[in-house]
């Protein structure tokens, strides 16, 4: 294999030198009982974002689902994905990337202090279950680690670019760590998100699906959700895309 994934994490690791979808392969995991799987790939052939859209996943990345059984209610979910982003951005920074978030979870680094920004790391939540109660909750994180600029997109940017290659091996065992602890200490993962918080502040565009708004954004709610100021309201946003203006 590429990387010798034998992490002291509370994970197991399964690992694939190449893959279609992490997040696929987690979801096979999950529908057969598993938890506290780790799944990763050195290369995805079909990685992917939100809304189908195509995730870029050459070899070099740490392309890696989590496989938890949460027992929280459903509404609660979005804190394991903003748990992970601060997971991501936390490891980045400590392997010399100066990486912060982007609402609600699009891990990535400022290019000016206007808000532009190039995108280091995505995450991509899936689950299974019922209004009250959640079966398996699939937390996929992907972050161009040791990946040539021409091999990504134009607007992002990677660790190699950045700072330098870094050890995936242990890159995965601290992501791995900080998401285990705020997956125990919910209530600590606003606060943290908030420290690492790009958007806050920002002049913002956001797609929902019941229309756009444009204003201020001046904060996020005890469950991750976005509060925009309109200038004539304050409006709380779930979920959505958000574009930092200029
Ligand atoms: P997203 O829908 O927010 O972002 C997808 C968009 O990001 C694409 O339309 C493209 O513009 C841009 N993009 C594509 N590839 C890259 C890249 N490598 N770096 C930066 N920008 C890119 C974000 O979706 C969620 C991505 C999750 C990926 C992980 S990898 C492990 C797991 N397996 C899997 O198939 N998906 C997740």
């Amino acid at each position: 294999p590429a990387v010798e994934y034998g992490l002291e994490a509370p994970f197991s690791v399964d690992y694939h030198d190449s893959v279609g979808s992490t997040n696929d392969r987690a979801r096979e995991l999950a529908t057969d009982g598993a938890s506290d799987v780790a799944v990763l790939a050195d290369e995805q052939t079909g990685g992917r974002g939100r809304l189908e859209r195509e995730w870029s996943s050459p070899a070099g990345g740490v392309w890696l689902s989590i496989v938890s059984r949460p027992v929280i209610a459903p509404a609660r979910a979005p804190l394991y994905t903003l748990a992970a982003s601060v997971a991501t951005a936390r490891a980045a920074r400590e392997a010399g990337v100066d990486a912060r978030i982007k609402w609600p979870n699009d891990v990535v680094v400022p290019v000016d202090d206007d808000g532009s920004y190039r995108k280091l790391a995505g995450i991509l939540t899936e689950m299974e279950g019922e209004t009250d109660r959640i079966e398996w909750l699939v937390v996929g994180i992907g972050v161009n680690a040791n990946i040539d600029d021409s091999e990504l997109p134009p607007e992002a940017t990677s660790v190699r670019a950045e700072a330098g290659d870094v050890d995936r091996r242990a890159f995965v065992q601290r992501v791995l760590e900080e998401f285990d602890r705020y997956r125990n200490d919910l209530e600590a993962v606003v606060p943290a998100w908030r420290d690492l918080a790009l958007t806050l502040g920002q002049r913002v565009r956001v797609d929902r699906p019941s229309g756009e708004i444009v204003g201020e954004a001046v904060d996020v709610t005890d469950s991750g959700a976005l509060v925009v100021d309109t200038g004539e309201e304050q409006v709380t946003v779930a979920a959505g895309d958000c574009e930092h203006l200029r």
